[in-house]
Parts: structure tokens; sequence; C-alpha cells
């Protein structure tokens, strides 16, 4: 796994510099499309025997990364991916921040396979990992992380993402005591914060996306922090597609082991425009491209900012 972490940072510095002349353009897909090109592009041209368990929808939906596609150059490490080629399709878009494109991947059979879908989502760091409860009251979860990080309640931070589905749960964490971070899009980032000792977020919760989820969860085993879920089907043809993927009760809380069963995992997210954690995309006069990047290794636990000068082409 080590072998591929330099490659996974070229895979997502490909997408996100792709994605780059189309900040602030309004035209989501064409981000979408060309991020996605390019990664799969990259992820081909690896010595590996690589399957997406989770990413751009199912095969009739997405042309490109969908879920079972196999990608690399068939020989070699076998490997699980979750990927996000940008998420952040509607900040690249908009040219707000926190958009950035994505990879996870774990030894073969060990990140969880399942639909495209809506996931309930629990994060925190180092200090509570082990300790909090997806099905606990958040009353409870907060009680253990003050405990855990010595700090008062009115002291923790909780990031949420601004929805209405939310509204309730930021009623009563603001009711409990607890700073509230509301944030536009891209959990990944805020999620993955909890586990940064120096970041002010001590709790992620949220529903979103679950290849969002997958790939966070990759992110948290890699920082030693926590991640659960549980899927959320809004239909009945989403519950039958939890079934044929082997989930039959998909309400039932998936723990980090469920989701990523190894811990020789890696994580790359590079920054389209700045985010909450890593710069975006800086161009220089003469148009070379300056990329920041995040590497995670679950093995060694090390976090790697990754800053690369890229010619002009
Ligand atoms: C979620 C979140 C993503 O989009 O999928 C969200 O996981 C979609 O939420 O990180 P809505 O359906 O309410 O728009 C992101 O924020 C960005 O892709």
């Amino acid at each position: 796994m080590k072998q591929l972490m330099l490659d996974f940072v070229s895979v997502t510095e490909a997408a996100a510099i792709a994605a780059y002349p189309l900040i602030g353009r309004g035209d989501k897909m064409n981000a979408d499309a060309v991020a996605t090109k390019a990664m799969r592009m990259h992820l081909n041209q690896m010595s590996m025997k690589a399957n997406v368990v989770i990413g751009e929808g199912e095969m009739d939906e997405a042309p490109m990364l969908y879920i079972g596609e196999e990608l690399g150059l068939g020989e070699g490490i076998e490997i699980d991916i979750a990927v996000d080629p940008l998420d952040g399709t509607s900040m690249t878009a908009k040219g707000t921040r926190d958009a950035m494109t994505v990879i996870a991947a774990s030894p073969k059979g060990t990140l969880l396979h399942a639909p495209d879908m809506y996931m309930q989502k629990l994060a925190v760091g180092r200090e509570a990992a082990g300790e909090v409860h997806i099905d606990y009251p958040i009353s409870k979860n907060l009680e253990i992380i003050s405990r855990a990080k010595d700090k008062r309640i009115e002291d923790v931070t909780v990031a949420i993402q601004d929805r209405s589905r939310h509204s309730e749960t930021i009623r009563e964490l603001r009711e409990l005591g607890a700073k509230v971070l509301l944030f536009g899009d891209g959990d990944i980032c805020y999620s993955l914060a909890t586990a940064i000792a120096s970041d002010p977020i001590d709790l992620f919760l949220g529903t979103g996306g679950a290849p969002e989820g997958v790939i966070s969860a990759v992110a948290l085993k890699c920082l030693g922090g926590d991640f659960q879920a549980k899927l959320v089907p809004q239909t009945t043809q989403e519950r039958a597609r939890c079934e044929a993927m082997g989930l039959k009760n998909p309400e039932t809380p998936l723990l980090l082991q469920d989701i990523v069963a190894s811990s020789n995992c890696l994580f790359s997210a590079t920054a389209v425009t700045n985010t909450h954690l890593i710069d975006g995309i800086k161009s220089d006069i003469q148009g070379a491209l300056t990329t920041h990047s995040l590497l995670l290794n679950g093995e060694t636990q090390k976090m790697q900012v990754v800053e690369s000068c890229h010619p002009l082409v």
C-alpha cells in the first residue's frame, strides 16, 4: 500500500487540476466530468488491480468510476477503492470554499461495499474514539467528548452541514450548550478535522452522501479517530439496493471496523478551492499551478501535507 501513496497524490492532484478551470463557471456537471475523467485515467496507469466499492453511482447511472468498476493495469496489489472525484461539484461551480478531490483505498475486501445514498454519520478524534456511539443521545456523546478532551461542553465545537434536515439536531446541540459550526458543503473535510489536534472541531454529525462517509471513515482510521454511520435509504428501491449488496438491515449501526476493516489504508485529498484544512490551487502569473494535498497512511498514522508545483504544459 505504501508504494501506492505518491501515485494516489498524483491521482487527486490531476483531478483537481482538471477541475481548476471550472471554478466559478456555474457548470457542476462538467466540473465532475473532467475531475472523474482525469482520476480514472491516472488510476488506470497504476500497477494494481483495484475495484471501486463505492463511488459515482452505479453502472447504469454514471459513465465512469461506478461501483464495481475495475481499475489499474490489472497486476500487483489487489485493493478496494472509494472515490469522490470532486467532493464539491457545486462549490467548484459556484467558486465557493471547501471543494476537494478525494480517494481512499484499502486491501481487497476491507472497505464497505454500499450503494450511493444518504448516510447518517458521526466522527470524533482519537481522545473519544471507541467511547462515543451513533445510537447514544447527543447529550451523552457531548459528555464523553467533554470528559475525554478535558473541556467544558460550552467549549465543544460540533460541525454540521447547514441543512433543514439537521435543524432539530442543531437546536438540541445549542440547547445543550455546544458551539455549532455550520458549513455549506463538503463533509469529508469537516469530519476529518475532528482528528486533527490543532483544529477546533471536536465532533462531526449529520446526514450526507455514503461515498463521502466511507472515504471519511478511511481518513479517521488513518488518524486514529472514530467514524460511525447508518445508511438512510429514502425509497424502497434504495432499500432493495442495500439488500442486493448484502446489507439486509441498512439502519444497523456501522462501526469503524465495519466500514474499514484494515489499518493498512490510504487517503489522499487535493484542495480545488480553499478548504477548512488546506489551501486551494494557486496559479502564478504565467499560469503554473501549485496544489496542496493531504496524504494519510493508516499503517504509520502519519499525516503529510504535500505542496506540489506543476510545470506549465
Ligand atoms: C452531501 C455531503 C457532500 O453534498 O452529500 C452533500 O456528503 C449533499 O447534501 O460532502 P444535499 O443533498 O443536502 O445537497 C456534499 O456536501 C458535497 O458533495
